[in-house]
């Protein structure tokens, strides 16, 4: 089915979730997660290194080459949170750093404070180490976040000029040149959106179909002062059986030959998040298929059950099929963000629900385990099993996860569903800037009365609002019609959605079915609903107030995983609905590791408060004793005596100190 935009977000000002769960994170976010990355912007330099450029210093940046994208992703959390959750101080923090950032810019749009101070005569003399345009593709979402949220015209003109700036140097007509951390791509296709000027969707596309040519910019610049100079491993990365390979940054092949997900992880899923974008309604075949491939191959060969991605820390990415250690499981909570995001363009684009699974999946595990409960100590590889020694953490030298959480957490509300063909006006889009037809328009009315897309009882000619994620929740999809969605999902699968246009209105809503739900029932209406893929497809004229139910069936199942995961052999992990489990005990007791559970009888369910509201769920089976310290070997029976186990959410482990963990456990 051709890749063609199939639904537009809602902007979190049409979004207010009133979920109790996420509710509750948002609150975090906005009361303690951004004051706490603030603070260690100030303690760590970050902030300072801004400050440092306006004063004109030289020499004396104190941090990562790419610390300044920190700060940039901080500023987009920041004008999320602030669009759902007015904080002062956080409102006061967000307002100096952007005068901070406006006055570090040089006049021709070049912002990067590692360069502006220590080394401005290696400015773009290395592409694939050193960041420039990741940190400017990270600027440019902050300012798009808060031209869109908060009409900030003056930040989104410093995202313009370092746009234009970088338009200036690298394209078809100047220098060949993209970078090694994709990001800039999506981000140009997100301030194309804005302003409605094409030129950086395109510039991104260019990018996207340079990388993994030949001549590649990488490969020449590998031996070069600059690289020996600030980069002298990167050949190291680079590099494989002593020639070029480039697969570290997606540099192996052209887009549109990839068969499989590799390199780092970050970089990947960042790159196809602006391929699946640029691939709207291009009729591009070869695209749609790389695209799908590398998804086909990352979530059934690549993927915990987590939704954690990545599984090696030496190129914090991909290693080979179905290698998904546990204890040593890298994961990072960058990359499962990356996938959510990955499987939001996927879904836009095919509207196929088995993308939004994908992300629910990774939003209730390998994603919101990379935060505590408390909102200010972090995770960024997430292990799938601790014998005791991990530990969450306030901060990281390399400090990517924890506002790029935040910001996922604080825009949630944009992700959980989906609308089509619906009026735009007054959603909380400025008016675009430029002339020329706006590709969000040109979208949506080039498709309008097509009809030709459609899946067996749905054209996307239809008017169509989509339930991805059926938390709680008020939403006005559009002027004249407000959705709300009553439950506590996926504790209960028991979910309500009133529909509510202030008059007569005919429309298809779609819900989505769960890839983990095997039974679904919906109450309420005259007729019987349809079913369309994997979404239940309710068309009618839905009058002021019309409410139905959808009962998802959430017991909790016993999963299994393909042998060919050796770490998995024997085992059994435990999942309800979206969400996995795991055991914990204390770091010194070795339960979660020496249990073995009896899947043949019932698993109990205990609701909770704790974990910010949570379903406990326990199963019966054996503990192994313990052996004398003095054996190694034994040739009997290990002693194991019959215990009940209590199985936690995984993303609330370690919460707040060591344990011993394991998501996958022995079965008996
Ligand atoms: O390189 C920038 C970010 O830092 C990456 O996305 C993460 O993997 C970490 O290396
Ligand atoms: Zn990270």
């Amino acid at each position: 089915m051709p890749f063609r935009r199939r639904m537009r977000s809602l902007p979190l000002s049409s979004v207010r979730i009133t979920d109790p769960f996420w509710s509750k994170w948002q609150d975090t976010v906005s009361g303690t997660t951004l004051l706490h990355i603030h603070k260690q912007l100030e303690e760590t330099g970050r902030l300072e290194n801004f400050r440092k450029v306006v004063r004109g210093e030289s020499g004396t940046h104190k941090g990562l080459k790419f610390d300044d994208s920190d700060v940039y992703k901080w500023l987009e959390a920041c004008a999320y949170s602030l669009a759902i959750r007015p904080n002062h101080e956080v409102g006061k923090a967000a307002r100096e750093a952007i005068d901070l950032i406006a006055q570090a810019q040089e006049a021709d749009g070049y912002i990067n404070t590692f360069f502006q101070l220590n080394y401005p005569q290696y400015k773009w003399a290395n592409l694939s180490a050193m960041h420039e345009m990741y940190c400017i593709g990270h600027l440019i979402e902050a300012c798009v976040a808060m031209a869109q949220y908060h009409s900030d015209e003056a930040l989104l003109n410093v995202g313009i000029k370092a746009a234009d700036h970088v338009l200036s140097i690298f394209g078809p007509e100047g220098r060949l040149g993209f970078c090694g951390h994709e990001e800039i791509e999506l981000a140009f296709i997100k301030l194309s959106n804005i302003t409605g000027d094409p030129k950086y969707r395109e510039r991104a596309r260019w990018m996207v179909d340079m990388r993994g040519q030949r001549p590649s910019p990488f490969e020449t610049e590998l031996d070069t002062g600059a690289t020996n100079a600030l980069a002298p491993w990167l050949a190291g990365f680079m590099n494989a059986d002593g020639k070029y390979s480039g697969e570290y940054a997606q540099d192996h092949a052209p887009v549109r030959e990839h068969d499989k997900v590799v390199g780092h992880a970050v970089r990947a899923m960042y790159l196809y998040i602006a391929a699946a974008d640029l691939a709207d309604g291009q009729n591009d075949q070869a695209l749609e298929d790389a695209l799908t491939r590398a998804w086909t191959n990352l979530t059934k060969r690549r993927m915990y059950v987590t939704g954690g991605i990545g599984p090696s820390g030496s190129n914090e990415g991909f290693t080979t099929d179905y290698d998904l250690p546990n204890l040593s499981s890298y994961a990072e909570t960058c990359a499962a963000i990356g996938l959510f995001l990955w499987g939001h363009a996927m879904l836009e684009q095919t509207g196929e629900g088995d993308y939004a699974d994908v992300m629910e999946l990774a939003l209730y595990n390998g994603l919101l385990s990379g935060i505590s409960l408390s909102g200010d100590r972090f995770f960024y590889a997430n292990p799938h099993e601790s014998h005791g020694t991990h530990q969450r953490v306030p901060w990281f030298t390399c400090a990517c996860c924890p506002p790029n959480i935040a910001r996922v957490l604080a825009n949630l509300g944009s992700y959980a569903l989906g609308a089509y063909g619906f009026e735009e006006r007054g959603l909380g889009v400025p008016p675009k800037r430029h002339t020329g037809v706006s590709p969000v328009d040109s979208d949506i009315h080039d498709r309008d009365g097509h009809g030709t897309h459609g899946r067996d009882a749905h054209s996307t000619s239809d008017k169509t609002v989509w339930i991805h994620l059926p938390i709680a929740m008020q939403a006005e999809v559009a002027p004249g019609l407000k959705i709300e969605i009553v439950g506590d999902y996926p504790r209960s699968g028991e979910v309500e959605v009133k529909v509510d246009p202030t008059e007569g209105m005919e429309f298809v809503v779609k819900v989505r079915i769960p890839l983990w739900c095997g039974n679904v029932e919906v109450e309420g209406l005259d007729e019987e609903a349809d079913y369309d893929g994997n979404y239940i497809l309710i068309r009618r004229r839905w009058k002021p107030g019309d409410t139905f139910r959808v009962n998802f069936d959430v017991q909790p199942k016993w999963v299994r995983c393909n042998p060919k995961v050796a770490a998995n052999l024997g085992r059994v992990a435990l999942m309800r609905g979206p969400v996995v489990y795991c055991l914990q005990s204390g770091a010194e007791d070795r339960t979660p590791l020496l249990a073995k559970v009896n899947t043949d009888t019932e698993i109990a369910e205990r609701p909770s408060q704790s974990f910010n509201g949570s379903v406990m769920l326990s199963a019966p089976g054996f503990r192994d004793a313990d052996w004398e310290d003095e054996e190694l070997y034994l040739d009997s029976e290990p002693e194991s005596e019959s215990a009940e186990f209590e199985f936690i959410p995984y993303y609330a482990w370690c919460n707040p100190g060591p344990n011993t963990m394991a998501v996958w456990v022995r079965e008996r």
